[in-house]
């Protein structure tokens, strides 16, 4: 039996993307369930997420009956389960690296994350321009992902560490932000939200994104709902 991956919307739900580009990128089977972000009580989101994870959130990974959720734990099981798949890169420093830099993204870059919010369908310079004038810790955690990535491609690229690993699919949702508020980087660092933004499975996220018009007031702190009529 595929594997089920239960997920948010895909223009919001950024981890929910983590795992998913990884799953698809890297050509393993499964099943998607995708559940609208409704955090009130009892709606259907915590009543389906409760059913197969006691941790409440998405994305989580069930392979056989088995729940695994948080996306780096889902990376790890991948892994595991699949070696040869190239979750991590090959050789064991740049595998450690890879890591780091997952944990990195998973634990940190606070300020991006709360200030610009993954809106794919949204079209958002205006607010990046005020967000970069305004907001030095968003500059800096921009700052240390362009300094980071740089560093990387310098490797040869075109993408961190080569071909497509975890790596890259922690950071793509960064690269979506990047994208709707139109924030400032290095060329290097545009090449690279070029390359992530042309996966095929990074382009079928987004197109599925845009086709959802699920307007979540709580994941829209820039915009007004849509005009009934
Ligand atoms: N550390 C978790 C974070 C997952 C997370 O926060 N997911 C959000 C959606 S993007 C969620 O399910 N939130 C539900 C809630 O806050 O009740 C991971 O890496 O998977």
């Amino acid at each position: 039996m595929a594997m089920q991956l239960y997920i948010g919307n895909k223009n919001y739900s950024s981890w929910s993307l983590r795992a998913w580009l990884l799953l698809r990128e890297l050509g393993l089977p499964f099943d998607e369930i995708r559940l609208r972000l409704d955090f009130s009580d009892g709606s259907p989101f915590h009543t389906t997420v409760a059913g197969v994870s006691p941790a409440g959130r998405v994305p989580v990974l069930v392979d056989d009956g088995f729940a695994v959720w948080d996306t780096l734990a889902i990376a790890e099981y991948l892994h595991e389960r699949f070696p040869d798949k190239g979750v991590w890169p090959a050789d064991a420093k740049a595998r450690a690296r890879a890591r780091s830099l997952c944990a990195e993204m998973h634990a940190g870059f606070g300020a991006l994350r709360s200030h610009c919010p993954m809106n794919i369908e949204a079209d958002l310079p205006e607010v990046g321009r005020r967000i970069w004038a305004e907001q030095p810790e968003v500059r800096r955690d921009v700052a240390r992902i362009d300094a980071m990535w740089r560093e990387q491609l310098a490797g040869g690229g075109p993408l961190l560490f080569g071909r497509f690993c975890a790596a890259d699919a922690f950071y793509a949702p960064v690269c979506a932000r990047l994208v709707t508020y139109a924030l400032p980087l290095s060329e290097a660092a545009r090449g690279y939200v070029a390359q992530v933004t042309a996966l095929p499975g990074y382009a079928a996220w987004a197109d599925a994104a845009r086709a959802e018009h699920d307007f979540i007031a709580d994941n829209e702190p820039y915009r007004q709902p849509p005009s009934a009529g």
